[in-house]
């Protein structure tokens, strides 16, 4: 065969079908503990009920009756205790959960007759709900009644994740998200147990929450501007040229009623909500909106009234800074962060502190200091992006998100202060990054060429910062960013499946994680994504079923 210049086994290999694929349950994240029975499956029935018992157990009872109604068309009454033939029972209670385990730990076991689900917590419960969810067949995602035979394979799983924080964060600065694409992204990572949103709300380009004027008001501002002139406003025209801005719809805000729903709706998921506003930098759309901000003589950049914001409409950042010797500053953050801590219920509250290139270092730990002060005497964590490190960080109580650069002044926050650590290293969760040079959007910097899905997966949150204890790290965050991508369609075309390879880095255990075996249950999943609808890039090394 020398004489053709190929071998025989390479055109074997084309000749040949596609590799069956390799039978797997399609769990992901994938579970601690599964073990599969060899007995008959559990079939849900037109009369099927859900058992709740116990404090807690309504909430994730009926989301699970809401994930199946629509599809089976089955009723799914969720009752109380006194059950009939072949419920699904989900309790909650202490001890019902892996001990140890007891925040977010459940078992699930399935049998011909019965399926139950045991957790300690509410939010336990529901990541229970999730992996049952995942056991049906992928038809259950439909939103119309679908004639599937509804089994699930008969499983006992224990399971329980190896971080607490399993965080995407969302710019809804550079361009808006309504309420309804929020949510939708929101029930989308849910599925995988992704259980908190960081919600970036205000940079260069806009600003997107309302916040109303204090009583006691010394400089006279009018915080209604906020919204009314910088809620108006979005990136132009991204790096590569694509339209971004006002003619897109990209504008807008939440008012205080949008932003408490957003909370709700996360809740209901698991989720809980980190409002970031970014300071001292990324500041431009508070400084052209609020007269008062801007150094005296300064003019307001650019002028309030302007639809769109023709100062760096595209994606360079670090370009804008609040002023450290003007009282104005503080009084503004101080009443910015107390209405944000009243409207959330979470514990964190995210000051941004990154990219401040215009701004001396002297003025930065200045500012950033009182507003960690600020952030703290209203009873909440601190959250700030890793330049904020070196600064004078509450003892035991700040947490300190790594994104790029000094990983050695995040080790020091850790042992000097105490503080905790989100690692969102940009070549391991950037969803911005273009996953495949085919992607039209998006950047390469962080990775040199694509991020693809293995750089998103094979990567230990654990050793990732030198000289710190797993204990120290909080997990692991994606981050959509603004500048190339906008609407829920695009957003999701960037993040799935690499926030699917996040989330499991985030809940499994690393000695259980490998590419090519969470390769094999992805491929599973995109058929239930398609059947639901989330968009996904579909990644050239996955053999999607
Ligand atoms: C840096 S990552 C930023 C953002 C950009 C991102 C992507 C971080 C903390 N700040 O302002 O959107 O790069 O270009």
């Amino acid at each position: 065969w020398a004489t053709y210049g190929y071998s025989i086994s390479e055109f074997e290999i084309w000749d040949l079908p596609p590799a069956p694929p390799e039978p797997t349950l399609g769990l992901v994240p994938e579970p601690v503990s599964v073990e599969e029975q060899d007995a008959t499956p559990f079939t849900l029935h037109q009369n099927t009920r859900i058992v709740a018992i116990g404090d807690g157990a309504q909430a994730p009872a009926r989301y699970l009756a809401d994930v199946l109604r629509p599809s089976t068309g089955h009723r799914l009454p969720v009752v109380g205790q006194g059950w009939g033939p072949a419920p699904i029972v989900i309790e909650v209670g202490p001890g019902n959960g892996p001990d140890g385990h007891e925040a977010e730990g459940y078992t699930l076991t399935v049998a011909a007759k019965r399926v139950r689900i045991g957790a300690d917590t509410p939010n336990g419960a529901l990541n229970g709900v999730q992996t049952l969810r995942q056991l049906f067949p992928q038809w259950v995602e439909a939103g119309t009644v679908t004639g599937a035979e509804w089994t699930v394979p008969a499983v006992t799983i224990t399971d329980y994740p190896r971080f607490a924080h399993r965080g995407m964060m969302l710019d809804v600065a550079r361009s808006f998200y309504p309420v309804s694409e929020v949510k939708a992204y929101i029930d989308a990572a849910a599925q995988f147990k992704v259980n908190r949103l960081h919600l970036h709300l205000t940079d260069d380009q806009g600003w997107r929450i309302a916040i109303d004027n204090p009583r006691d008001n010394p400089s006279g501002i009018d915080y209604g501007l906020l919204t009314e002139v910088s809620g108006a406003t979005a990136m132009t025209y991204n790096g590569n040229g694509q339209l971004m801005g006002t003619e897109l719809g990209l504008t807008g805000h939440y008012t205080k009623a949008d932003y408490a729903e957003i909370v709700r709706h996360a809740g209901e998921n698991g989720m809980t909500v980190i409002p970031e506003i970014d300071v001292p930098s990324h500041t431009n759309a508070a400084l052209h909106a609020i007269p008062q901000l801007n150094t005296p003589g300064a003019q307001p950049r650019p002028k309030p009234g302007e639809a769109t914001v023709p100062h760096n409409g595209t994606g360079s950042v670090g370009y804008s800074s609040f002023d450290a010797g003007s009282d104005v500053t503080y009084e503004f953050v101080e009443h910015v962060l107390t209405e944000i801590a009243e409207m959330t219920p979470g514990p964190y509250l995210h000051i941004g502190g990154d990219e401040a290139h215009v701004t001396s270092h002297a003025d930065y730990t200045k500012m950033v200091d009182a507003f960690t002060r600020s952030a703290t005497s209203l009873g909440k964590t601190v959250v700030g992006w890793n330049e904020y490190a070196g600064t004078a960080l509450p003892q035991d109580k700040a947490v300190v998100q790594f994104w790029n650069g000094n990983r050695a002044a995040v080790a020091g926050a850790v042992r000097d202060r105490g503080a905790k650590v989100i690692l969102s290293p940009a070549a391991h969760t950037y969803v911005p990054q273009k996953q495949d040079l085919r992607q039209p959007q998006g950047g390469t910097w962080a990775c040199g060429g694509a991020c693809g899905l293995d750089r998103h997966y094979n990567w230990d949150p654990g050793t990732f910062i030198p000289n710190i204890a797993e204990s120290s790290v909080l997990g692991v965050e994606s981050a959509l960013w603004g500048e190339f991508i906008r609407r829920l369609g695009q957003a999701q075309y960037y993040s799935f499946p690499r926030i699917i390879a996040t989330a499991e880095v985030g809940w499994t255990p690393q000695a259980q994680r490998d590419y090519g075996d969470f390769k094999t249950r992805l491929a599973k999943v995109g058929g239930r994504l398609t059947v639901q609808g989330t968009n996904f890039f579909p990644t050239a090394d996955v053999a999607w079923l």
